[in-house]
């Protein structure tokens, strides 16, 4: 079982996502828990203020240090004295964190629990980076809003890591990403549609033929639209052969 914590200042944004898909299944079938707590519950004061401007002057705001501190203490049930001696993974989301792969998806897949916060404003307090968070993730060279989406993205992907979330016990092992290439190109039926035909290698029943072609397939693909991943890949030298014939210097 894998618990995520999730904190966030707009609870709201989670309802829905993971009632459906492979999420739900995997809460359903108790491989994961997910709780979602306000940040802003935190907040000490009638106003609840968890947001203020940044020392130094400058536009926008900062997330204070405290609400976050207390409602992660809350959801430890304990004090943090330093984060050298938390035992849960507290993960800040921020786009200056390291860039979220499917191997930091394998890595996190193997936790009990971690807890996300999902940052706002224009960024966190320094002293939450510091002295609370044990890692910082981002999901890509964009900028949005707020780490809501990305605290999603990182649930689905580490979640259908999970023994058993998957109908298809192979099926995280053939996804893109899983050996460090893109997929081969797929086909259903039918055999020809429109005048277009399927390739005639996977109506022949060769199995090793079709394993060939869609290894094949996946290293052109890759060095097509990817070539930045093959230097991450595992190739054997027939896969370095084959890319080395297309071009690419492997
Ligand atoms: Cl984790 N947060 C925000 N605000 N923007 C991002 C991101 C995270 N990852 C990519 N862009």
């Amino acid at each position: 079982m894998l618990r995520f914590d999730i904190l966030t200042l707009f609870p709201g944004l989670f309802c829905g996502v993971f009632e459906e898909s492979i999420v739900r299944r995997a809460l359903d079938m108790g491989l994961v828990e997910i709780n979602v707590h306000n940040i802003r519950d935190y907040a000490p004061g009638k106003h609840r203020i968890t947001d203020d401007a940044p020392y130094g002057g400058g536009g926008g705001m900062v997330m204070k240090p405290e609400p976050v501190f207390l409602a992660v203490e809350a959801v430890l049930g304990h004090p943090v004295a330093s984060k050298e001696a938390l035992e849960v993974p507290v993960i800040l989301l921020t786009p200056q964190g390291r860039l979220f792969r499917q191997e930091v998806a394998a890595e996190l897949a193997l936790l009990p629990r971690m807890i996300l916060i999902c940052g706002r404003y224009e960024g966190f307090d320094e002293r939450i980076r510091t002295h609370l968070a044990t890692d910082e993730i981002s999901i890509g060279d964009y900028v949005l809003s707020g780490g809501e989406i990305p605290a999603m993205v990182i649930v689905e992907a580490v979640t259908r890591l999970l023994p058993g979330a998957l109908g298809d016990p192979l099926a995280a092992l053939k996804d893109s990403h899983a050996d460090g290439l893109l997929e081969y190109p797929h086909y259903t039926r039918p055999a020809e549609f429109r005048g277009l035909r399927v390739p005639e290698i996977l109506l022949s029943g060769h199995h090793a033929e079709v394993e060939r072609w869609r290894r094949r397939e996946a290293l052109r693909r890759t060095w097509e639209r990817r070539p930045d991943l093959l230097g991450r890949a595992r190739l054997t030298e027939e896969d370095r052969q084959f890319l080395r014939e297309l071009g690419a210097d492997v």
